[in-house]
């Protein structure tokens, strides 16, 4: 029952909020959506994935489709992201992990040597066509709302390889950085090897627009995310460059980054909120003046979702009135919808988004 119309066929999207903004346009609407908006806040999530491993939803094209279109329906948002996880190309690709429920990915060899990264094995498309059939159903199914597809920065992906699962500190992954850097620079140059790849499927199969996670990168100096990182990434982005699709760019904790991250190649620069949009924004302009004018995405601090609706008002408020300040704005969240978030509250901030504009 799959869909395969060809890229020729893609949807008419020209008036879509968020791909008109992504570009440096003027919206009709300041165009929201939720990062990590499907999942366990919702209740029909929690009820169709009863049973199911998480690499195994993701590799389901029925349930992935069912799970992406749960949060547009709900909420009314102006984007669908593909229901997935960073580290699913690399389990496709053969690597030994698994997503703990209540701790993430989880490596079973942790990469650290120049021989773990040699044995790293590259991505065959074929091995994600689960994920390309999932988008073909997905666009079928969309109307006119967007879908982004998405993919785990370089960075991001080495820390869980390196460190074996989630990390506060990522102080194995920084130890490989500086003390032995060739063997840093091969890991990073096979993760962006496959990232790039799979961005290209994704896009091939439907996707329009991509988003960048480097939710880690914040964990770095400037200097080192020059060195060590941005090289790899920028080589990421320049894989879906010629593609037609906007490219979203994000970290936690990037205030420090803003600059080198768009200059890795992206159009919209996602932002947490631990730094006001017109900053961020005056800090993409001033690295760049010559450059379009700047695109940022957030940054609504997830935590906010549960201080109750006059507060969430106020913050919604000012994030919006700092967008304008910004020049463009796609509203999201600083970070991920966090679990135990209420699903009305999601609801209500996407609608006070739209009656602001
Ligand atoms: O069983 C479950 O329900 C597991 C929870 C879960 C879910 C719903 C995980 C494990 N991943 C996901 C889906 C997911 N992952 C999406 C869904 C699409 C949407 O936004 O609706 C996305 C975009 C991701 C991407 C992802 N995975 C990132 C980047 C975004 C971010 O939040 O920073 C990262 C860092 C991961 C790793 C990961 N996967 C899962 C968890 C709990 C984590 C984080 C672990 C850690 O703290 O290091």
């Amino acid at each position: 029952m799959t869909n395969t119309a060809p890229v020729s066929a893609r949807r008419d999207l020209s008036e879509s909020p968020l791909l008109v903004a992504a570009r440096g346009g003027a919206p009709s609407r300041t165009p929201v959506w939720f990062m990590r908006q499907a999942g366990r806040s919702l209740p029909e999530y929690r009820q169709v994935r009863e049973g199911t491993p998480m690499l195994q939803a993701c590799l389901t094209p029925e349930l992935a489709c069912e799970v992406t279109l749960q949060p547009v329906r709900r909420h009314g948002v102006d984007a669908a992201i593909l229901f997935s996880d960073i580290v699913v190309p690399l389990y496709a690709a053969g690597v030994d992990l698994d997503i703990v429920p209540g701790t993430g990915p989880v490596v079973a060899n942790p990469v650290r040597t120049a021989a773990d990264v040699a044995a790293l094995p590259l991505l065959r498309p074929e091995q994600v066509e689960p994920v390309a059939d999932t988008i073909r159903l997905l666009t079928a199914e969309l109307g006119d709302t967007p879908l982004i597809g998405f993919a785990g920065a370089p960075f991001t992906l080495a820390s869980y390889l390196v460190e074996g699962g989630p990390s506060r500190n990522h102080e194995r992954t920084k130890a490989l950085m500086h003390s032995e850097p060739e063997v840093w620079h091969a890991l990073l140059d096979r993760l962006a090897t496959i990232t790039g790849e799979f961005l290209r499927l994704q896009v091939e199969a439907g996707v329009d627009a991509v988003q960048l996670f480097d939710s880690w990168a914040g964990a770095l100096s400037e200097r080192d995310y020059r060195e060590f990182v941005l090289p790899h990434s920028t080589r990421v982005l320049a894989a879906v460059a010629d593609a037609g699709v906007p490219r979203i760019h994000f970290g936690v904790g990037t205030g420090e980054l803003l600059p080198a991250m768009r200059e890795a190649g992206a159009d919209v620069v996602g932002v947490d909120w631990r730094i006001p949009l017109d900053e961020a924004a005056r800090r993409l302009r001033a690295a760049r003046p010559e450059g379009p004018e700047p695109v940022v995405q957030g940054n609504l601090d997830p935590a906010l979702l549960f201080a109750g609706w006059p507060v969430l008002e106020r913050e919604v408020r000012r994030i919006v009135e700092e967008g304008r300040a910004a020049g463009g704005h796609i509203f999201n969240l600083g970070h991920g919808v966090l679990p135990q978030t209420d699903p009305e509250v999601v609801t209500r901030v996407a609608d006070l988004v739209h009656s602001l504009s």
